[in-house]
């Protein structure tokens, strides 16, 4: 009786207040006549938004996985600006997002949540728009190969400045055991046992294995469960085979489509994260083989080489570049053999990219 006469109360105000709303619904019209519609009405209109991850990003439309485990095809409502950022996408995978299904099955993006971090590439043209390749990342695996093909020192080291930049703690993916001899294999380790010294752990692999073999990438599940994790490395060290064999039912679109969009610059817009089996997602986004171009200040490139940072707060001046200074204490640790000289000559190679601003190079 009490919800009759509450209907009955707002009767006269349905033409104007709730009609309106109604004609949003999936409700048949003749509903009308109920008296709780309007009940449904606005629960339709006003709560029905939901929060997702966006989990694949092709130009204009972004896959929105939900809390229940839908996907749904999203567009941006609106225009986003974002901070200061002048991106060609506002959105980007790894972002959670609030969406607002609408009758077709598809969604507006409404809302994107702040971000605990997010890797950019700035576009290679003067423009200062930059492309946002992944938010909210919690680590990043670098596949690297001592040879077949040869993954230098440098590379590695500049992925690894790059990442401390952003804060992304990086593992070393060594992958092909099974290709190298027993001088590589030599090698190898000494170069696992230099970035471990570090505090970055490495791994061996073997991305072809069967699972029951001792490198193969079972010993990566453990670190990859439950976690964001950016797959980086240079062509043909073995993403798509790692990828795979973590990713039974991913293949071949990762390996196809990567490749497709490894080409250029230009073909950016298409990244993805895929959901691994045991909770996670690999972000498998082609071409990005490392951060790219960040801004730095000369000073501030030392604190991206964690051990040459340690060894400069004992040089005589502050703003040391370690070139050439008098007493300068991270040439001496390189002449001491406590800084690797590899590592010292990366870090050259970086502060001479600055010196010629030649720092929007690809990566
Ligand atoms: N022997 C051996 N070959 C591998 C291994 N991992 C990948 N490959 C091969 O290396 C080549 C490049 O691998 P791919 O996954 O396409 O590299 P990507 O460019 O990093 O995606 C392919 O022919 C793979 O079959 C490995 O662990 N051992
Ligand atoms: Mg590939
Ligand atoms: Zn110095």
């Amino acid at each position: 009786m009490p919800f009759t006469v509450c209907h009955l109360t707002f009767l006269p105000l349905y033409p104007f207040i709730v009609l309106p709303f109604y004609l949003f619904t999936f409700l048949p019209f003749s509903f009308l006549s109920s008296p709780p519609f309007y009940f449904f009405t606005f629960y339709s209109f006003t709560f029905k938004t939901v929060r997702g991850l966006v989990i694949k990003n092709t130009g204009s439309w972004y896959t929105v996985k939900t809390e229940d485990g839908q996907t749904i095809d999203s567009k941006i409502k609106g225009n986003f600006r974002l901070r200061g950022i002048r991106s060609t996408n506002p959105v980007a995978v790894g972002d959670y997002v609030v969406i607002t299904p609408n009758r077709e099955g598809t969604a507006f993006i409404t809302e994107i949540e702040d971000r605990r971090n997010y890797i950019i590439r700035k576009s290679p043209n003067l423009s200062k728009q930059s492309h946002i390749i992944a938010a909210n990342i919690d680590q990043a695996f670098l596949v690297v190969t001592v040879n077949y093909p040869e993954t230098s020192t440098v590379f590695v080291d500049r992925f690894l400045a790059g990442a401390e930049a952003y804060r992304i703690p990086v593992t070393l993916v060594f992958n092909k055991h099974d290709l190298l001899s027993g001088d590589e294999l030599r090698y190898q380790h000494a170069v696992m046992n230099l970035y471990e010294t570090i505090g970055y752990p490495c791994v061996e692999v073997q991305a072809s294995a069967a699972p029951a073999d001792a490198f193969s990438v079972e010993k990566l599940k453990p670190l990859l469960n439950g976690r964001v994790t950016l797959l980086s490395g240079n062509s043909g060290v073995g993403k798509s085979t790692l990828i795979n064999a973590l990713l039974p039912h991913a293949n071949l679109r990762t390996a196809d489509i990567s490749d497709a969009h490894n080409t250029g610059m230009h073909t950016t817009t298409f990244s993805e994260m895929l959901e691994l089996p045991g909770g996670g997602y690999l972000i498998d986004t082609p071409g990005i083989k490392g951060f790219g171009t960040f801004d730095v200040e000369r000073e501030e490139l030392t604190s991206y080489f964690r051990e040459i940072f340690k060894f400069s707060k004992d040089c005589r001046f502050s703003n040391c570049t370690h070139t050439h200074e008098p007493g300068c204490a991270v040439r001496k640790a390189v002449e001491e053999h406590y800084i690797a000289e590899s590592r010292y000559n990366s870090y050259l190679s970086m502060l001479e990219d600055k010196d010629e601003n030649k720092y929007r190079e690809a990566f």
